[in-house]
């Protein structure tokens, strides 16, 4: 029992350079390569926010170092952070076999994101699930930490801390609206009653309340390019309608993602503001939670309750 236990630390995964988007893209459409044009109109989002540099590679380092000593302050020597990515090198898959290959028989997984949905935490914690019985690995999936008090706590911070900010931009009185978010999903979903829209909804008024925050409403964003419906509305259809309410001021709350990358560097800090800007409204985003100890923590406690329950 007192063996060393893996911890499988996993997140989205970004291309390692500008040559890379295409494997990346590939992979992401399940081995379906991108068009053309396609290909064109991500290269320069990428372009836009980073210029050859991919923030969310050096932002899951960082996590997955953090969780590292929070672990090891905890419990010191009894836990080892893996890195594995959905959609980039090192792959799930790839964690999962430096694992067995240290000599590690115990594993946990969590998922560099608060909620759970089918379609994103579950399908890597099937990933991992099935390497680690390839490979004789006991594992333990963390499927959600979305109400752990501490997660609470941090994004409560940052919703006063912005809130402030923004009401000394938009000038006394003036009302503001706090607009949570995460990325959408396809609209079937709901089919399997997925717990994704709740878990999200559920996260944003504890945070609210926490912040003292009663003007608030949650919206979707970052909507995959396919042809099927996806879960609406957009923030920036929400942000027009904000707008045409009268607000002046929105604070824009994206809790479905922990660090700075594309999803909030363009969709919000570069498409949305400049929605805003045009619609005549100042918009305001509450910083990400990044390696925030409180964040580090609420990863290093869940994984010491699972991995207490079973090993
Ligand atoms: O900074 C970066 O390099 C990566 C930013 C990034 C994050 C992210 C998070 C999530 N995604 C989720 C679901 C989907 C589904 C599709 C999809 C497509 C893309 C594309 C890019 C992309 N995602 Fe992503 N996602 C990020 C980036 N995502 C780029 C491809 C171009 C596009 O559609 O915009 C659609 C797949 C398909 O075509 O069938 C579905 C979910 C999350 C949040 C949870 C998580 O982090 O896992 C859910 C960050």
């Amino acid at each position: 029992a007192n063996a060393k236990i893996g911890v499988l630390v996993m997140s989205y995964g970004t291309p390692e350079s500008m040559d890379g988007i295409e494997e990346y893209y590939t992979h992401i459409r399940r081995g379906h390569a991108p068009t053309p044009e396609q290909l064109a109109e991500l290269t320069a989002r990428y372009d836009a926010v980073v210029g050859g540099v991919f923030p969310l590679r050096e932002n899951t380092n960082r996590q997955a170092e953090g969780l590292q000593e929070a672990l090891d302050a905890a419990a010191p020597g009894r836990y080892s952070v893996y890195q594995g990515l959905k959609h980039a090198r090192p792959y799930i898959e790839d964690g999962v076999e430096a694992m067995a290959a240290a000599g590690i028989k115990q594993a946990v997984g969590i998922v560099l994101a608060p909620h759970y949905s089918t379609m994103s935490v579950g399908s890597y914690m099937s990933r991992a699930q099935e390497k680690a019985e390839q490979l004789g690995v006991a594992f333990r999936a963390i499927e959600s930490y979305h109400l752990h008090p501490k997660l609470v706590e941090a994004l409560v911070k940052r919703v006063r801390d912005a809130h402030a900010e923004l009401a000394g931009l938009t000038g006394e009185g003036q009302p503001i609206k706090v607009l949570f978010s995460a990325h959408s999903l396809p609209v079937r979903i709901r089919e399997a009653n997925d717990p994704y829209e709740q878990q999200l909804l559920d996260t944003s008024s504890l945070v609210a309340e926490g912040a003292g925050v009663t003007d608030w409403g949650f919206t979707w964003q970052s909507a995959g390019r396919t042809r099927e419906p996806w879960l609406g509305p957009d923030i920036l259809e929400t942000l027009k309608e904000t707008a045409e309410a009268g607000y002046k001021g929105v604070l824009s709350a994206p809790i479905g993602f922990v660090s700075e990358h594309l999803e909030v560097l363009y969709d919000i800090d570069i498409e949305a503001q400049a929605a805003a800007k045009e619609l005549g409204v100042r918009l305001v985003r509450i910083d990400m939670l990044g390696t925030d100890p409180l964040y580090m923590e609420t990863l290093a406690d869940s994984i010491e309750q699972a991995s207490r329950a079973v090993y």
